[in-house]
């Protein structure tokens, strides 16, 4: 009885691992309108992760040469992600404000243009299931 339990188990384990890998969903990323210049950051972050120097993935593009982009996540785990874009004009790895602390540097944010003040967790996280996730956003240039 014990025996035959067991193998249950085992056997339960084993498909919720396969089951897993096949579920896993992409993300993708859409960046319009970006200068041609610089080094392009995309990293996708969970929660316990986000604003941190830790990230799940991310994807860095140097010589970046501008117009639109595409980046892609592949077999993002289910669960709760929000992105970031950072687009490090000058390339020197900061991000750059001005005296008035509008970004130099470009980025790219859910719903970046109506945003009134900096992405955070909750107005960036989006749900990824076994489907592709699309996303289509503007790179902004705010203190050009
Ligand atoms: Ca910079």
């Amino acid at each position: 009885m014990a025996k035959g339990l067991k193998s249950i188990v085992a056997a339960v384990s084993v498909g919720a691992l396969l089951a897993g890998s096949a579920w896993a969903g992409d993300v993708v990323v859409h960046l319009k309108g970006g200068k041609a210049e610089g080094t392009l950051y995309v990293v996708l972050y969970d929660e316990a992760t986000y604003n941190t120097d830790d990230n799940v993935d991310s994807q860095i593009t140097e010589n970046f040469e501008g117009g639109d982009v595409t980046v892609t996540f592949k077999d993002v785990e289910p669960g709760t992600y929000a992105f970031t874009a950072w687009h490090d004009l000058d390339a020197d790895g900061d991000f750059d404000m001005n005296q008035y602390g509008m970004p130099i540097d470009g980025f790219a944010a859910r719903a970046g243009t109506s945003l009134m003040g900096p992405p955070t967790w909750t107005n960036q996280k989006f749900e990824v299931s076994e489907d592709t996730v699309e996303m289509t956003e503007p790179l902004i240039y705010m203190a050009q």
